[in-house]
């Protein structure tokens, strides 16, 4: 009996040794442990020793089995740690190899100016105020105090979708709807960009381009107000050294109405090719918002004022970085684009 269980323990020692996987594991396991296992057939068979036998016999397989289990369990343990460093390996990632290009975008060059000329005036305590593209004859053109034989709201000049519906040919009702849901409270100080739509198509139009207009309206608003508003934004946006020219103009919106110039940014107003000569650019329009636009839009004309200006933003874009060509600003030339930080 101790030569069977002495052959017993090297030959079930040297297979859990040679184990490959968990399945041959747990076929040792039943051919050792199991119910007609070599192991429990062998203390099964402790009855049949003489009784002097039997206690060093039974201590024997008793510490056979244990000594098996123990091999096992360590075994086990050496094949999950082996399972767990090969996937490890498999898995591995290089951290240090060069990761996949990844191209930042960054904003148009519109949009950056966009952004600053908004900046400028909500620094003003103005706020920023937006409405819908598609418009409302009675917004885009009859609040606005523009007569019905004005040429804006011919076919050619405008897109229509119906007679009564367009798309709008500036923000300028924006600020009639402001008005109409803020009256009567003051002030009302906004600043509106946003897309407009006119019939228009060559190297200085395009016919979706980009508008900033604002309004303020307030009791004793003036038009040194005004002007001294539109001084600083020049200034801000060009130069602190900058000078204004206001020159007397026409808009069936403001009366009085100015077109606004700034001295040459290219030759500082000695005249040069690019201001044709005259020393000034245009930049935008304003003037003091006709009695009519205030009453409409449910303002008492008789108890407040306001001024308004407007400007295209392709136009101040192309002023302060030099673009000679409006529709590069619409081509998406990403050797174009790429110039703009
Ligand atoms: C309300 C009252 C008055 C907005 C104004 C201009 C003058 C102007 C042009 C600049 C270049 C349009 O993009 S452009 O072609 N705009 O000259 N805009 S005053 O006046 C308003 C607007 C709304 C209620």
């Amino acid at each position: 009996m101790l030569k069977k269980i002495a052959e017993l323990e090297e030959k079930a020692s040297r297979e859990i040794e040679e184990a490959k996987n968990m399945e041959e594991i747990k076929a040792l396991k039943v051919r050792y442990f199991g119910k007609k296992g070599a192991l429990t057939a062998l203390l099964r068979r402790m009855g049949e020793l003489a009784p002097e036998q039997r206690p060093l016999a039974g201590k024997k397989a008793h510490d056979l089995r244990n000594k098996l289990e123990e091999l096992l369990d360590r075994k086990e343990e050496k094949l999950r740690e082996a399972a767990l460093a090969a996937r490890w390996e498999e898995e591995r990632i290089d951290v240090t190899l060069p990761g996949a290009p990844f191209n930042l975008g960054r904003k148009h060059p519109l949009t950056m100016v966009l952004e600053e000329i908004t900046g400028i005036f909500t620094g003003l305590g103005f706020q920023v105020a937006r409405g819908p593209e598609i418009e409302s004859d009675y917004y885009n053109f009859e609040a606005l105090n523009i007569p019905p034989d004005h040429p804006a709201r011919d076919m050619q000049d405008s897109f229509y979708f119906s007679p009564k519906i367009l798309l709008r040919t500036h923000t300028s009702p924006v600020q009639i709807r402001t008005m109409e849901l803020q009256a009567p409270r003051l002030p009302v100080r906004i600043i509106v960009p946003g897309k407009v739509y006119r019939r228009d198509d060559d190297a200085t139009h395009s016919p979706m381009f980009h508008q900033v207009e604002g309004l303020a309206v307030d009791r004793g608003v003036t038009f040194a107000d005004l002007k001294g508003t539109l001084l600083l934004f020049a200034r801000e946006m060009f130069d602190q050294g900058q000078r204004i020219r206001l020159r007397p103009s026409f808009f069936p919106f403001t009366e009085p109405s100015a077109e606004v110039d700034i001295a040459c940014i290219i030759c500082r107003g000695e005249g040069c090719r690019v201001c044709g000569q005259s020393g000034w650019l245009e930049i935008l329009g304003c003037g003091m918002v006709h009695p009519r636009v205030l009453e409409v839009s449910g303002y008492d004309p008789e108890d407040v004022t306001g001024f308004a200006f407007g400007m295209g933003v392709e136009r101040i874009a192309m002023l302060k970085y030099g673009i000679d060509d409006l529709r590069l600003l619409f081509s998406n030339d990403l050797r174009f684009l790429r110039q703009f930080r």
